[in-house]
């Protein structure tokens, strides 16, 4: 039994994938069935501190000073009972989380959650630190987090334990702009939403196939930095994602009619010759990729748009790391240099 102060501070960054993630493998724990490939992003950053506590009866956690209730405490008192099982502690936690997005993002953050929450608890328990072990901790809780362990641009492989870097964050600088439209109720949870794709959806299968061929053109535009070559590639992606999901009984239906609208204007500036693609989540928000240099300007003409309500520029972010001091966890503002909103 473990006994004295037992705390851990992390953070880790949000990740936006390339190449889409959709579908639970049949190797189960929450593996995937399809690779994965994503960009780190800086600025949408998730804080945790996790204190394991003798005089705790329950786990207990506040993400943004809320309690949390419900099935989302029962996924971090799931994580937590691994890391338990994993270091000997067992004590119950209070975890105090905070994401530093802006709150206009509308980017629900699983992925920075569970891994800024994975490695603080590592921390806290005197567990392992094993990039392998952790990443495997997260990805049972949440696949997406196992990708915001690392930074830059990291793969998911179908089936994997954990995820691995694909190139550096200095590797290529790229921007990400998150167009916010108008939010609204979402029709369903992504880990919900992508069990009854597999179920209903007659096309399953063949996103399945698709998926595998879509990344290996990812992973090389990636590496080749070859920028027309990866926006097509992860526009295939994405739109494939989504029509999987149109095609379920009944149908899951991200998009709002703000999305085609900036969907349809993408289209034309692309043909006035701006560099761009678009990717989508499970949910009506429009990410749109493009190069450094045209990111002020299409930043601009996003926000000028009426559907859209604010605009996030990201670019590569980096690494999950381990926080030193409460002061670290105390001191971030919640928007960085490279994470700008432009409220209309
Ligand atoms: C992705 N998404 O690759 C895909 C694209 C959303 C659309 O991973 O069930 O929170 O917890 O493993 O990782 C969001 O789902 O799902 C997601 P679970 P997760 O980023």
């Amino acid at each position: 039994m473990r006994t004295g102060e037992a705390v851990g501070r992390a953070e880790a960054y949000a990740n936006i994938a390339l190449a889409k993630y959709w579908g639970k493998s049949a190797a189960g724990e929450n593996r995937t069935a399809v690779p994965s490939l994503s960009l780190t992003l800086d600025g949408l950053r998730t804080r945790t501190e996790v204190r394991f506590d003798e005089r705790l009866t329950t786990d207990e956690a506040r993400l943004d000073g809320a309690l949390v209730a419900g099935r989302p405490m029962e996924r971090i008192a799931a994580l937590l009972d691994r890391v338990r099982a994993a270091s000997g502690e067992t004590r119950r936690a209070r975890v105090t989380s905070r994401n530093e997005f802006p709150t206009a993002a509308g980017l629900a953050s699983s992925a920075s959650g569970f891994a800024a929450l994975a490695l603080a608890a590592s921390r806290a328990a005197g567990a392992s630190l094993d990039a392998r072990f952790l990443g495997d901790l997260a990805r049972r809780s949440s696949a997406s987090a196992a990708r915001s362990f690392l930074g830059g641009f990291v793969e998911l492989e179908a089936d994997a334990d954990s995820a691995t870097q694909v190139a550096p964050q200095d590797h290529w600088d790229l921007a990400m702009l998150v167009a916010v439209v108008a939010p609204g109720p979402k029709p369903m949870g992504s880990t919900q939403a992508m069990i009854h794709t597999a179920q209903s959806s007659p096309y399953y299968d063949a996103w399945v196939a698709d998926a595998r061929r879509v990344f290996r053109r990812i992973r090389q535009a990636v590496v080749e930095r070859n920028f027309e070559e990866l926006t097509r590639a992860m526009e295939h992606s994405t739109l494939r994602m989504h029509a999987t999901m149109f095609a379920a009984d009944p149908p899951v239906l991200y998009w709002k009619g703000a999305t085609v609208q900036v969907l349809e204007q993408l289209r034309r500036w692309r043909e006035e010759g701006l560099p761009l693609g678009f990717t989508l989540d499970a949910g009506p928000n429009v990410k749109v990729l493009t190069l450094p240099e045209h990111a002020a300007a299409l930043s601009r003409r996003l926000q000028g748009l009426a559907e859209v309500t604010s605009v996030l520029e990201c670019r590569p972010g980096p690494a999950a790391r381990i926080l030193a001091n409460e002061g670290e966890l105390e001191a971030a503002a919640p928007t960085t240099e490279w994470c700008v909103e432009a409220a209309r």
